[in-house]
């Protein structure tokens, strides 16, 4: 049965960024484990916008996410390069940044929230993740921010999955240049001279790290407020974003059906990786199930 959603936005994925600012180094006698001459390059943003926003285009998408539910890229499990990172460690791990709040009055526990969106899939039963937390020190700026601030990809990142938290769009200039983005999930894939690299040759691109970022320019809730407030603006439910991009992080993408129906968007399947954000739901789905098990599951034989 289809589910009328009252639009409040719309994710877009959008396509390669093509930010590279590394310059290889002169290819070297290569043997099948030295991955010296590889570089993190930033490939995907995945954004939920402001449909309000008016941007041409957005609000009108058509979509049939119908595929298994997986990103094209993912991580390598035991990857040699992400351990030099994430503490040595062969599976993924996760770090929670609580050093850029919203100061947002309905927001009453986004750290709490920020971990809960990770945890709500790796408690997944069925899969085999077994994320692991890094520490991180409070405040330290993501390494794709910096790289928007200088030009340059800092190899310190410490965990394969980084909620960095809310920035404004004077502090994050992603967000001055794309005013009506409500929050992200950054991939970098692993590259090389010949581009982006696939060791363990299981098609799809090998991913070196994921950060995820909340635009505080607008309005968020965490206490059961959200939409079209009698005065004031707009707010939206942040465990619902969180949880969205936290699936992204751990390689989930879009799924369900997106159509215009009497001038209302609908969603169908109800996803929590739909393409649209129909409103608040802070619970995985049957097919968020699914699709989870399905890649994670297999992990680490894949
Ligand atoms: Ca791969
Ligand atoms: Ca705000």
């Amino acid at each position: 049965m289809n589910h009328r959603l009252r639009i409040i936005s719309v994710f877009v994925f959008i396509a390669i960024l093509g930010l590279a600012v590394f310059s290889a180094p002169e290819p070297q006698q290569a043997t099948a484990n030295d991955y010296s001459d590889h570089f993190p390059i930033l490939a995907y943003a995945e954004i939920i916008t402001d449909p309000d926003s008016g941007e041409a285009g957005r609000i009108d998408i058509l979509r049939q996410d119908l595929g298994n539910g997986q990103l094209s890229h993912d991580f390598v499990y035991n990857d040699p390069r992400r351990a030099l990172f994430n503490g040595g460690n062969a599976g993924v791990t996760y770090a929670v940044n609580t050093g850029f709040q919203s100061a947002d009055a309905n927001l009453n526990d986004q750290v709490f929230w920020m971990y809960d969106s990770i945890l709500i899939w790796n408690a997944e039963a069925c899969a085999d993740l077994t994320l692991s937390e890094n520490a991180i020190a409070p405040g330290t700026p993501g390494v794709v921010k910096r790289f928007f601030d200088t030009g340059v990809i800092n190899l310190d990142w410490v965990a394969d999955l980084t909620q960095v938290g809310f920035l404004s769009a004077a502090d994050f200039s992603y967000f001055a240049q794309n005013p009506n983005v409500l929050g992200v999930t950054f991939t970098l894939f692993w590259a090389d001279a010949n581009g982006t690299t696939d060791i363990d040759n299981n098609g799809k691109a090998d991913v070196a790290f994921r950060e995820i970022y909340y635009n505080d320019q607008f309005e968020w809730a965490d206490n059961g407020l959200e939409g079209v407030q009698p005065s004031g603006p707009r707010i939206f439910d942040f465990p619902t974003v969180a949880i969205h991009e936290a699936g992204h992080g751990v390689s989930a993408a879009h799924f369900g059906t997106i159509a215009r129906q009497d001038g209302v968007l609908i969603a169908h399947p109800r996803t929590i990786m739909n393409a649209i954000y129909g409103g608040t739901l802070r619970d995985l789905t049957g097919h968020d199930h699914a699709s989870t098990c399905a890649n994670w599951a297999q992990w680490p034989q894949r």
